[in-house]
């Protein structure tokens, strides 16, 4: 079968092939729909398995919003509401605690917590929530606040990014998610989240997160607006920042998901389109570690192809997701640990249970322990 390559690919191969980066106009070169996606995935697939061997990791965690009131209007969010929508809701400490003790009963070993930016919830209210878990269940690890929140955070408050981030590290903030990156480039960040945080201000804080020894995670919000060029520029400023500080963990493609959204006039991205960004970006971020096939939003099927594409975790077990659900995902709300070891198994994969900051967990009946590293652990 003759195949229709794009003359760039043979050189992007041996480039591969020896290890080396990939340049700019190489990197934005690959997302020609020309190219084939499945040598795409090949290539990716070599250097998923030179960083991770054959490994596929997944965690056992638990997601808490504590309110989906939010002052801002980002056009893809279909969670955020109005104080005064029937859909607004606030969570009291009860309901956070329970959660916490629902996650731990659970097994759980990560909170994955994020929310809406209450106006009428000042940042002690947000630096309780931290505080109450942490204080009732040390065991749990808080994945916790975007740079969004943290930037929110220092508006209420006139104090800067690493003062803020000191006291919610204290109080039990673990690491940070991925979320509220987005589109970095301007062109299309200027139109689908104007008011929160910039791009200079979501690198500051994980910049800052980094130097004081907190781990991150990233993400790329594509399948809407943006193009080939904005996709590239992003992938190239995390590549940027990892080259500094090395202090992200994992990325985190995210498939837009239009249903109930301000952009709800656009379709969704294909599973192809869905297997291309995960093997570019596996290409591009050479200096990551892990990247995560969140099969919440990329659905089952994608996710297990996407550990031959690039990807080397399928992110958690998950409960009480509500993000992604609340714009039209079909996903289950939640896998038993027997069915995501089987969905990797399927998939030709080692299943590995990991906490979040990539350490192998070791299970003795309903009793965990922290156990030997694993790639980009520390
Ligand atoms: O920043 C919001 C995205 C993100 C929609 O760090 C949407 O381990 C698609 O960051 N369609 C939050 N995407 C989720 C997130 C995340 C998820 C899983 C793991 C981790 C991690 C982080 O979700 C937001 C935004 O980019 N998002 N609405 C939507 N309609």
């Amino acid at each position: 079968m003759i195949r229709a390559v794009h003359p760039s690919l043979d050189a992007v191969r041996e480039k591969i092939e020896a290890g080396v980066r990939l340049d700019a106009a190489e990197c934005e070169s690959l997302w020609d729909e020309r190219i084939d996606v499945h040598e795409l995935g090949e290539l990716a697939n070599l250097v998923r398995e030179r960083k991770n061997g054959n490994l596929a990791f997944y965690n056992i965690n638990t997601h808490l919003n504590p309110t989906n009131v939010c002052v801002y209007r980002c056009t893809f969010c279909a969670f955020r509401a109005d104080l005064r929508d029937a859909r607004g809701y606030v969570m009291s400490d009860e309901q956070i605690l329970a959660r916490g003790r629902e996650a731990v009963d659970a097994g759980s070993t990560e909170l994955h917590i994020v929310g809406g930016l209450h106006h009428q919830k000042d940042y002690d209210w947000y630096l309780r929530v931290i505080r109450l878990l942490h204080d009732a269940y040390p065991s749990l690890h808080l994945k916790a606040w975007t740079p969004v929140e943290i930037n929110w955070f220092c508006h209420l408050t006139k104090r800067g990014i690493r003062d803020i981030l000191v006291e919610m590290r204290d109080a039990g903030l673990g690491s940070l998610p991925g979320g509220g990156a987005e589109i970095f480039h301007p062109e299309v960040r200027d139109k689908i989240c104007e008011h929160k945080a910039d791009t200079n201000e979501w690198f500051a804080i994980h910049r800052t997160a980094h130097e004081l020894g907190l781990r991150s995670n990233a993400t790329m919000l594509y399948g809407h607006i943006e193009n080939a060029f904005h996709r590239t520029d992003h992938l190239l400023r995390l590549r940027q920042l990892q080259d500094e500080t090395g202090g992200f963990q994992t990325f985190i493609p995210l498939a837009f998901h239009p249903e109930n959204t301000r952009l709800s006039h656009l379709s969704k991205p294909s599973s192809v389109m869905s297997l291309r960004t995960m093997a570019i970006s596996r290409l591009v971020l050479d200096n990551f570690d892990h990247l995560k096939a969140y099969w919440i939003m990329l659905g089952i099927g994608t996710a297990q192809a996407a550990l031959a594409y690039g990807a080397d975790d399928l992110d958690g077990t998950v409960r009480h997701e509500l993000i992604y659900h609340d714009a039209g995902a079909t996903t289950p709300e939640i896998l038993s640990v027997e069915e995501i070891t089987r969905l990797i198994r399927e998939a030709g994969r080692e299943p590995v249970e990991r906490d979040t900051l990539y350490h192998r967990v070791e299970r003795d009946g309903t009793t965990w322990r922290t156990g030997a590293p694993l790639a980009g652990a520390r």
